[in-house]
């Protein structure tokens, strides 16, 4: 196809699904991955326009956006948790008009794209899109098919789709060189997103992949393993041209290279930014590392959100964790030594029982974690965990792997694991005034009874586990879906993408065969 006016993009994030549990009630962050893919994009070329469906959740929105802004392209993302999601919302587009083409990519995609292989995608990406995607809209816009050579993506064709297997970020590739994530398309929402009781946030990355290998993440797999990141200069340099008092630095592990960590907190603190800074990191690091996070507590790090996963060693060893309580334990006392909120992230087993409850429950309240984050142990797909249990799921529609549902058996009737679970969250919060202390009277009156909808949203969550919904219920589903052959192009490979895909394949192994179609 060949267009000679600028092609429309709409890029279009999936809404929450009723059975969300942490969902606006507890956060809606900026869909930063399209910022990232606008800001790649030449806009002599391309008209682009977003569409955030967790905050415009009047029926019939992207109806309504298709009438007005008919775009050429439908672009979404895609988590596990979001598959019929982003299936329905694909119905909807080639509904309205067929040839509006279709564009999914995301987390899901890059583990699981067969389970997108349905007549109504167009094209699938897989993995990172810095690389590749520019080419992609460009040889779309010249109505070039050459696009179907590029790494990253499947196409439809004649009924099947083609593969080129998973793109992977290049080592060597300077991401300083990137423009910095094109924030003026979700300008409109900007005053909207919030984490928690932070509002407005920006949402930003400085770094790629993790250097751990939990059995329960996939995190780490990103770019055949790598760990890669921005520098310093770049991250302030950004920083500086946003209004955001708060930031949440998304990077799954943002103490990944412990050097650039220093180099980046003294930046910050240089830089006089005054912002106040969340993020994610392992509790090792900050145990080995003391001296890191006072200085990052002087630049402005408040709240460090920590996979403390469980209150027994055994459990972490399990987890392939390579860290144990005496890490978590001593990390809080350093961050709190600092001024800087732990919030806690806590999975719960299905096996748990009473006891197990009370064990979280003691741990917490013993470390005085501020923010207690507690999720229901979940065998993601791509993760080793799912290899390991994935013929143990009794759950698997896409809507339970939001960490929040039980997708195995529990030991405890359904209906008891949901008080439990519900009860642990609400007598972990600290005491009211010290919460009010944490967050002011202002933000307590106005975001507790949310928090507390949400708690309450656990215990009332065992009306989600419809025996028709089961694996074994014998009940077939989605028969409006036509999934397509996937066929994978290993035609005139250069050895070196050759070698890549085979380490790419391993590394995934039996997940690449679908899960949830
Ligand atoms: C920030 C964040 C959030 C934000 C929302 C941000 C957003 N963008 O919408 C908040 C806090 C609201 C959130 C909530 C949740 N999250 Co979250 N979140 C993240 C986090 C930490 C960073 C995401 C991010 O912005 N990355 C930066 C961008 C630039 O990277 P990216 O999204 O990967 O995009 C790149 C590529 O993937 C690609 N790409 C992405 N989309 C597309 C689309 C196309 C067409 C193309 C070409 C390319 C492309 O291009 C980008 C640049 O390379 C990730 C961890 C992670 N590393 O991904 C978890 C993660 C995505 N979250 C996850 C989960 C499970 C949740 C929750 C269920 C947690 C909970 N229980 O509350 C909820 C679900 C909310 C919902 N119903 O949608 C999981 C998803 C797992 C999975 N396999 O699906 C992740 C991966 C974390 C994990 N532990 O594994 N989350
Ligand atoms: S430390 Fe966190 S991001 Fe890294 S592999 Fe483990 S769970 Fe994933």
């Amino acid at each position: 196809m060949g267009f000679m006016k600028k092609l429309r993009i709409l890029f279009c994030t999936p809404p929450y699904h009723p059975y969300h549990l942490a969902d606006e009630k507890v956060y809606i962050v900026e869909p930063l991955q399209f910022e990232v893919l606008s800001s790649l994009l030449d806009k002599q070329k391309f008209e682009i326009d977003v569409l955030d469906l967790r905050l415009e959740r009047r029926q019939g929105a992207l109806e309504k956006k298709l009438g007005s802004f008919h775009p050429d392209i439908f672009v979404m993302n895609c988590w596990t948790l979001h598959l019929n999601l982003v299936r329905e919302a694909l119905q909807k587009v080639k509904a309205f008009d067929s040839n509006i083409m279709t564009l999914v990519g995301g987390e899901h995609t890059r583990i699981n794209p067969t389970d997108l292989a349905i007549v109504q995608t167009d094209l699938i990406w897989m993995g990172e899109g810095y690389q590749g995607f520019y080419e992609l809209m460009n040889y779309l816009y010249a109505g070039d098919s050459e696009y179907r050579k590029l790494n990253g993506l499947a196409y439809q064709e004649d009924g099947v789709f083609i593969s080129n297997g998973q793109t992977v970020v290049d080592p060597n590739f300077d991401l300083d060189t990137l423009p910095f994530p094109d924030r003026s398309i979700t300008k409109r929402y900007h005053k909207k997103y919030y984490h928690l009781w932070w509002k407005p946030i920006v949402a930003m990355r400085t770094a790629m992949g993790c250097p751990a290998r939990c059995s329960f993440c996939n995190l780490w797999k990103v770019n055949v393993g790598k760990y890669l990141g921005w520098s310093p200069e770049y991250i302030v340099d950004y920083l500086s041209t946003l209004e955001e008092p708060y930031v949440l630095f998304v990077d799954d592990h943002c103490f990944g290279d412990v050097e650039r960590s220093f180099a980046l907190g003294e930046a910050l603190l240089k830089s006089g930014l005054n912002k106040q800074y969340c993020l994610y990191s392992r509790a090792d690091t900050i145990t080995e590392n003391p001296e890191l996070i006072e200085l990052w507590a002087a630049a402005g790090l408040k709240r460090v959100r920590m996979g403390l996963e469980s209150y027994s060693d055994e459990t972490l060893s399990n987890m392939n964790k390579h860290a144990s309580i005496d890490h978590s334990t001593k990390a809080i006392k350093i961050l709190q030594k600092h001024g800087v909120l732990t919030e806690g992230l806590f999975q719960i087993g299905v096996d748990y029982t009473p006891e197990n409850f009370q064990g979280m429950l003691k741990y917490i309240r013993e470390q005085k974690i501020e923010v207690p984050n507690i999720t229901v142990s979940t065998p993601m797909p791509g993760t080793v965990e799912y290899t390991m249990q994935k013929d143990q799921i009794i759950y698997n529609e896409p809507e339970y792997f939001d960490f929040q549902h039980a997708v195995m058996e529990t030991t405890l009737d359904i209906k008891t694991f949901c008080h439990e679970y519900s009860m642990l969250m609400i007598r972990a919060q600290r005491p009211p005034q010290e919460q009010i202390r944490l967050m002011g009277l202002g933000k307590f009156i106005t975001k507790m009874p949310n928090f507390w909808r949400y708690f309450w949203s656990l215990r009332t969550s065992y009306k989600h586990y419809l025996p028709e919904n089961r694996v074994d219920s014998g009940t077939k589903k989605r028969t409006d879906l036509e999934f397509l052959p996937w066929v994978k192009n290993d035609q005139n490979l250069e050895p070196k993408r050759q070698k890549e895909l085979k380490t790419i394949e391993k590394l995934y192994q039996t997940e690449m065969a679908g899960t949830h179609s």
